[in-house]
């Protein structure tokens, strides 16, 4: 296969174009190795879907992609890895263990079918290949549950990730972890499990963002501050699970996966909008009733059919009925397309997506090339002809001195200090990671508003006081890591000015 789709950036390129130059003058082994390298490059970030059992990891996998086609809830395929990636016709294929592949329909609905029938033993993982555009810019890896019920299994962090899965995610370059309202210990163990899990590939850091899933669900009167209200308080748990997460993750942002999902990948219907336009006439004090809980929802006695009030619940629960009768009653000739953006509004998912956008997308390119140049060193190591070797490190060596690959520090950076292993004051950790987890300069310096002369006498200062912390006041650890903001700092300046 040759190499697909667009390069990360400048230092992918780079790398690219060290794999093309090189290619003709290496032995067919090496050459056949750049050419997987090459592939690589060129495909989309490899994300993984993390959490605990029933986190809902499906149903917002299903929201990011736009489409309702992993099975949720129950079935054989929730206890397996599915890797969902872009291609040119829908295409579900079963990996065996022994490498070979088994085409699979897609069942009635569209969706992977809930059971294979294949013997679960023999399967190494699913890869669906599916037209959904999102996927032309990352590929989705839905994980089965981690961790277990049992305190036993779950004391040992090993357990908390089976073989399989730690092979299928171990290509991961980016992690998506769901929590939901308790953070627990066995969730911090989970994470640093699948860290250490997808952290030994050559790929490096693991990049991580959290979301508190199923805000819906969270009671407003068990958080402070929160005012009875079910946004503000998942927002605030968030805030806290963020602290307490920190620095293993860049952020946790609530969002209410199921709600994404209806209202993505078309669950949510214009019969739905009548429904809910019917419920919205009820009076006050029989809504009110109904709303209480679930049994009471579908078993009261009113005009809507049961059966239709059952898949209301299914498709947006108690909270999504809510909103969308709240919406209804506001706006009585609401469409029912208004209705269904209304309700992804309510999600969270566009908040998800800008995020994932903006950490996955500012390091991709870095992520992409250390996986690569770590590949290349590889090939060279086990190159038979010495001149050969000679050669390939070379151009690495030559690489390593371009600008572009100041990255490769500032990743490396960035993977001291979330690891731990260096000791920073929290508001120079906090710093460290901004400059290294956004693309755009105004985020980096944290100066949304400012102009450019304010950006460019900010980022020379703070050049300066990294430099100076690097020379006077850092332990060595933390010099490695100063240097390196210094010299982030000093390229942004001159980014500034050369504009
Ligand atoms: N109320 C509510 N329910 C949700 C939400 N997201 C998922 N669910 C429900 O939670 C259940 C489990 O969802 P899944 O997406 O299958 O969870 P999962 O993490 O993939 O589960 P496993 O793969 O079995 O570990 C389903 O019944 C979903 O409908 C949400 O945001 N709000
Ligand atoms: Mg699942």
């Amino acid at each position: 296969m040759t190499e697909q789709g667009t390069l990360a950036g400048p230092l992918s390129t780079s790398v690219a174009n060290l794999c093309r130059r090189l290619q003709p003058q290496v032995g067919q082994a090496t050459a056949a190795g750049f050419a997987e390298v090459l592939r690589r490059l060129g495909a989309p970030l490899q994300v993984a879907v993390a959490g605990r059992i029933k986190s809902g990891k499906s149903t917002l996998v299903n929201g990011l992609i736009g489409r309702r086609v992993a099975p949720t809830d129950v079935g054989e395929c929730t206890r397996l890895v599915t890797r969902y990636e872009y291609g040119t016709v829908d295409r579900v294929e079963v990996v065996l263990t022994d490498g070979s592949t088994t085409v699979l329909p897609f069942d009635a609905d569209g969706m992977i079918p809930a059971s294979l029938g294949i013997d679960l033993d023999t399967v190494s993982h699913i890869e669906a290949y599916l037209t959904n555009a999102v996927l032309k810019d990352m590929t989705v890896i839905d994980t089965p549950g981690l961790g277990s019920l049992d305190s036993a299994s779950v004391a040992r962090t090993d357990a908390v990730l089976d073989p399989t899965s730690r092979d299928a995610v171990a290509g991961a370059e980016a992690v998506l972890y769901v929590v939901t309202q308790s953070v627990r210990a066995d969730d911090q163990q989970a994470l640093a499990a699948f860290t250490a899990a997808t952290a030994s590939r050559e790929a490096g850091p693991v990049n991580a963002i959290a979301v508190l899933n199923k805000a819906d669900t969270v009671a407003p009167e068990s958080v402070a501050g929160a005012d009875g209200d079910v946004w503000r308080a998942a927002s605030l748990l968030a805030e806290a699970q963020a602290a307490s997460l920190k620095p293993k993750v860049a952020d946790v942002l609530p969002v209410i996966g199921l709600l994404a999902e209806s209202a993505e990948s078309g669950g949510f219907t214009s019969a739905d909008a009548d429904a809910l336009r019917a419920l919205s006439e009820l009076d006050d004090a029989t809504l009110e009733t109904m709303l209480l809980a679930a049994d009471v929802f579908t078993s009261w006695d009113c005009d809507v059919p049961a059966g239709t009030r059952t898949r209301l619940l299914d498709r947006l629960d108690l909270y999504g009925v809510r909103c969308g009768i709240d919406a209804t009653r506001a706006e009585p000739d609401i469409t029912a397309g208004d209705l269904r953006r209304t309700i992804g509004d309510a999600s969270g998912l566009e908040a998800v997506r800008a995020r994932l956008n903006t950490v996955f997308a500012a390091r991709a390119d870095g992520i992409k090339a250390a996986a690569a140049l770590a590949s290349i060193t590889a090939l060279a190591h086990s190159a038979p002809d010495p001149t050969e070797r000679a050669k390939v490190h070379d151009a690495i060596e030559v690489l390593l001195a371009k600008p572009e690959a100041h990255q490769l520090r500032v990743l490396e950076a960035l993977t001291l200090v979330t690891s731990g292993a260096i000791d920073l004051a929290d508001d120079l950790t906090e710093e460290v990671l901004r400059v290294g987890s956004n693309a755009d300069v105004r985020a980096q310096l944290g100066m949304p508003d400012a102009d450019r002369e304010q950006l460019t006498t900010h980022a020379l200062e703070r050049a300066g006081w990294w430099r100076s912390f690097a020379s006077f006041g850092a332990t060595p650890a933390q010099s490695r890591v100063a240097h390196v903001v210094h010299r982030a700092y000093f390229l942004i300046w001159q980014q500034l000015r050369e504009r």
